[in-house]
């Protein structure tokens, strides 16, 4: 059944119901003892917590073993939670985050060939084959995203074209001289990238391209349709976190309906993020991944904050890797507006609907002298509705107004700007602005 569908290892991918889990349980019985052993942090953490190895007989006691989160890492900063010698450590990567240290990782030789392998389930699941010319914009630095799919890509045979982020004129070039096929890098980059060609009079429908790897930030189904259109490839969604390894803990394949985690490595749950307590499949929660292999890092229950729902039903391709739904945002990242939960994807949604604006937006919060928060949806208007006289303007930014009220419940005032105006990152892209702490 399904040998047709593309993959890396289908040993691993196809599984058989009932294998699975023994090794999973075999896995984390190991990590388990390696840590106790060998991360005194961890051998705190679980003589605090009444666990000791001998009680984790199976991947079902998972759930007695204590959460670790982003503070567990800083507070050991920036190797206190390695399992391994130096010696051993033949890299190491760290992401900035937006506050406070650096998280840093480190990885074995051993730790490097598995980050290889599963991102080459990525790049097969999208199609990807020797002889693809694979671009990959990611930066190339501490951040994953570069090494990560760089190496991925090379072990399945595709040329890998190593651009890193930025200079983006150079990077359409390079799509067009060189043919490449395979695109990699966040979703927002691959918007700008397709608007810089557009205004070089690129035809990308004539490109070779074929598919892109986006990730790195949380996307929107309507940002898919964007960028597929904008870009004439199929888009798939790949998920990670530098705390795991970095991309490649989940990819979409090209039935596009979620992300298969690779569960052989990193097992999910998905907790109620107030209690801590599993939540059932299907339900929304916050992601919560324990490594099951690594060896320079290996890490417990970790709390990504990210939040979404494992999906049960089968996926058409035949994996029986099971699938997250993409993430739609983060629990730290909700904004709190006069009483109003807010995630910025919610009103990226409804921006995409509108289609004289362009879906490059900034969330301005600030704090009035009378205590009340404001938050203005500063937002591009195509060159077209640019144009337009001022009285078509006015209602537009009515309309967007109203129909952010009706989704959020919450009144914000719009700015129509200009287009190219905002800000374009190479990377992850900064959607808010929150003003609120200034002068409090
Ligand atoms: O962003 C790893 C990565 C690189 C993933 C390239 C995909 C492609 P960090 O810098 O540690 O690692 O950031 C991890 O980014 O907890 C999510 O909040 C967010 N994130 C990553 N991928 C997605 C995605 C890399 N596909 C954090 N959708 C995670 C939504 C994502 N959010």
């Amino acid at each position: 059944m399904h040998e047709t569908t593309p993959c890396w290892n289908r040993e691993m991918e196809f599984m058989e119901e009932g294998h699975l889990r023994p090794l999973q349980s075999e896995r984390l019985r190991d990590v388990v003892a390696r840590v106790y052993e060998r991360v005194p942090y961890y051998k705190e953490k679980l003589d605090a917590a009444g666990v000791s190895p001998e009680d984790i007989r199976g991947i079902e006691d998972i759930v007695r073993l204590p959460f670790t989160s982003k503070d567990d890492l800083r507070d050991t900063y920036p190797f206190g939670l390695f399992a391994v010698p130096m010696e051993q450590v033949v890299r190491v990567h760290a992401s900035s985050g937006t506050t406070g240290r650096p998280t840093v990782v480190g990885y074995t030789r051993r730790d490097v060939q598995m980050w290889a392998e599963v991102m080459a389930r990525t790049f097969a699941a999208g199609g990807t084959h020797i002889g693809d010319v694979v671009q990959n914009s990611y930066g190339y630095g501490l951040f994953t995203g570069g090494l990560g799919a760089h190496y991925g890509a090379e072990l399945i045979g595709a040329s890998v074209v190593p651009t890193s982020g930025g200079q983006t004129k150079r990077q359409v070039q390079i799509l067009q001289d060189f043919g490449s096929t395979v695109l990699c890098c966040t979703p927002s980059y691959a918007l700008v990238i397709g608007e810089t060609g557009r205004e070089m009079g690129v035809d990308f429908a004539g490109l070779p391209l074929r598919v892109g790897f986006f990730g790195a930030e949380p996307w929107s189904q309507s940002m898919r349709q964007e960028i597929e259109a904008s870009l004439h490839v199929d888009a798939l969604d790949i998920y990670g976190l530098s705390e795991m390894i970095g991309p490649g803990v989940s990819f979409e394949c090209l039935e596009k309906g979620g992300l298969h985690i690779n569960e052989d490595h990193f097992f999910p749950e998905v907790i109620n993020p107030k209690t801590g307590d599993p939540v059932p499949d299907g339900e929304l929660g916050e992601l919560v991944f324990t490594s099951l292999t690594k060896e320079a890092l290996p890490v417990l229950r970790y709390r990504s904050r990210d939040l979404t729902r494992i999906v049960t039903e089968p996926c058409g391709c035949g994996r029986s890797l099971r699938r997250m739904e993409r993430v739609t945002g983060r629990t730290d990242e909700m904004l709190i507006v006069r009483g109003v939960n807010v995630f910025p994807s919610q009103v990226e949604e409804v921006l995409m609907r509108i289609e004289e604006t362009t879906p490059n937006y900034l969330l301005v919060l600030d704090r009035k002298p009378r205590g009340m928060d404001e938050m203005e949806v500063q937002v591009e208007v195509s060159e077209r509705t640019f144009s337009d006289e001022m009285s078509k303007l006015e209602t537009l930014s009515e309309r967007i107004g109203g129909e952010i009220e009706e989704t959020l419940g919450l009144r914000v005032s719009v700015r129509l700007v200009e287009p190219r105006s905002l800000e374009r990152s190479t990377g992850k892209a900064k959607r808010v602005m929150d003003r609120r702490d200034l002068g409090r």
